[in-house]
Formats: structure tokens, C-alpha cells, sequence
């Protein structure tokens, strides 16, 4: 099949018409600063391996998407190292010792340009890849997200990443409000705090799929095997003969 075709995955509450082609995969805030020991998650008290769980399986599914060409989004949350775009509000909320645009292991704490700022190494964005670096918790506050999407022809979204009931779940919402549809795969989304990940998932679910859709990678893998594979760039001239 072609990727402008539309294809079935198994979700819930419901299975979702997938179009290849005008659906992006959208992960979220895969940083160095929420998911690697000495970042600022950590620093809060949280336990980071549960949200390291995610990482193999969007390892998997972004290798499977770029296999077919499609198309790939990334964001990271944080802010500019003037800390202009930073709510005051935010800066003190946690009432940490350490906070935002503090100096911390990986330099200033959810700072642009700063290495714990960054994605992991093991789902680091290609050339090609639009990274939408945001200041808030939805991806589409103050970013360009939405025009990237309105120019690139993207229609839907397949949405991973941390965490499943804050930066995630403000996402989902934010896209459902635009018009997009949304599916999650459960393992390849995760929470600090294992209670909110279940009811954030059951939220996007809930009455008929309020705001989107939820399933696995197992079937976000099965319909993309029923994409022919993407042609592969020739990178010798063809021997033309006698
Ligand atoms: N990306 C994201 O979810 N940012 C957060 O601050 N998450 C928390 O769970 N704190």
C-alpha cells in the first residue's frame, strides 16, 4: 500500500483511520533534563527509570517511522537563557533549592542550548526533522508548530514522549482544540508518578475519545508493515548497457 492510504490501527475507544502520509509522529520532550540521572527530574526527587521505560520503544517506532519517510517532529521544553519567556510563576512554583536557569549537572537547568536542555541521544533528531523548542507544557503555546503542520499537510498525529499527563496530555488537548486527531501508543509515553500515566491515558479515552485515541506500538508497527517500503535513494549511477 502507498502512504496516502488509509489504514487501520487497533486503538481504543475505537480504531483509528491512519493516513501515513499526512501523520506525523510528534515526540515530546525527550531531554536529557527529565529522563538521565543528575537532571533536573531527578533533582525534583523523581524516579527517572520510570519514564527511561520509554525509551526502547520509541527507539523502535522512530526507526520504523523514518524507515517509511514519514514525517517527524520533536520538542523540547525550555527557555531562552534571558529567561524572558519564563512565567515568574513557573521559576518559583516548585519551591526547590534549584529551579529553572539555575546552574545544575548539565548546565542550566531547562535552558536553551544547554546539554541537559537537549534530547537524549538515543532518539536525537535528523537533519530535516523540525525540533519546536516551547516554553510551556503544550507544544503548540508559543511555538510554530501549528504553521509547520498547516504547511508540511499534516493532518494527524501520532503523539509519544513525557510526561503522559502533563506535556503530553496538554498536547493532545491542544491539538484536539486545533482539529487534529491524536492516537498514543501507551508504551511509548510515560509519567514519573505510574497512577497519573494510567488515568492521563483514560482521560484522552474517556467519553467516546474526548480527546484522541489510545493503543500500543504493536499495532502502530503492524499497520505501518503494510507500507511498501520508501525507495531507496540511488547513490551510484546506474551502469547503462551497450
Ligand atoms: N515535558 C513535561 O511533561 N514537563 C514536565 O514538567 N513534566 C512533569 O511531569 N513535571
Amino acid at each position: 500500500m502507498k502512504s496516502n492510504t488509509t489504514l487501520t490501527i487497533d486503538a481504543e475507544p475505537y480504531p483509528f483511520e491512519f493516513v501515513p502520509a499526512t501523520c506525523a509522529l510528534l515526540i515530546i520532550d525527550m531531554q536529557r533534563d527529565f529522563l538521565e540521572p543528575g537532571g533536573f527530574g531527578e533533582l525534583l526527587g523523581n524516579d527517572i527509570s520510570q519514564l527511561r521505560r520509554a525509551i526502547e520503544p520509541n527507539q523502535k517506532l522512530l526507526a520504523a517511522w523514518r524507515e517509511k519517510g514519514l514525517q517527524v517532529l520533536h520538542t523540547r521544553e525550555g527557555h531562552r537563557p534571558d529567561l524572558h519567556c519564563l512565567p515568574p510563576a513557573k521559576k518559583v512554583r516548585g519551591r526547590t533549592q534549584k529551579t529553572i536557569g539555575d546552574h545544575g549537572p548539565m548546565g542550566r537547568i531547562l535552558i536553551r542550548g544547554e546539554i541537559g536542555h537537549d534530547i537524549i541521544p538515543e532518539l536525537y533528531p535528523l537533519p530535516g526533522e523540525a525540533v519546536i523548542d516551547k516554553p510551556g507544557k503544550g507544544a503548540f503555546y508559543s511555538t510554530d508548530l501549528h504553521a509547520i503542520m498547516q504547511n508540511r499537510g499534516i493532518k494527524q498525529l501520532v503523539i509519544t514522549g513525557v510526561t503522559t499527563e502533563v506535556c503530553v496530555n496538554t498536547t493532545v488537548r491542544e491539538a484536539n482544540d486545533r482539529g487534529y486527531d491524536c492516537l498514543v501508543p501507551e508504551d511509548c509515553v510515560a509519567s514519573y508518578v505510574p497512577e497519573f500515566h494510567d488515568v492521563g491515558l483514560k482521560i484522552i479515552k474517556a467519553q467516546g475519545g474526548i480527546f484522541g485515541w489510545v493503543s500500543h506500538s504493536i499495532h502502530v508497527h503492524a499497520a505501518l508493515k503494510k507500507i511498501h517500503q520508501r525507495k531507496k535513494t540511488q547513490t551510484k549511477p546506474r551502469r547503462i548497457k551497450p
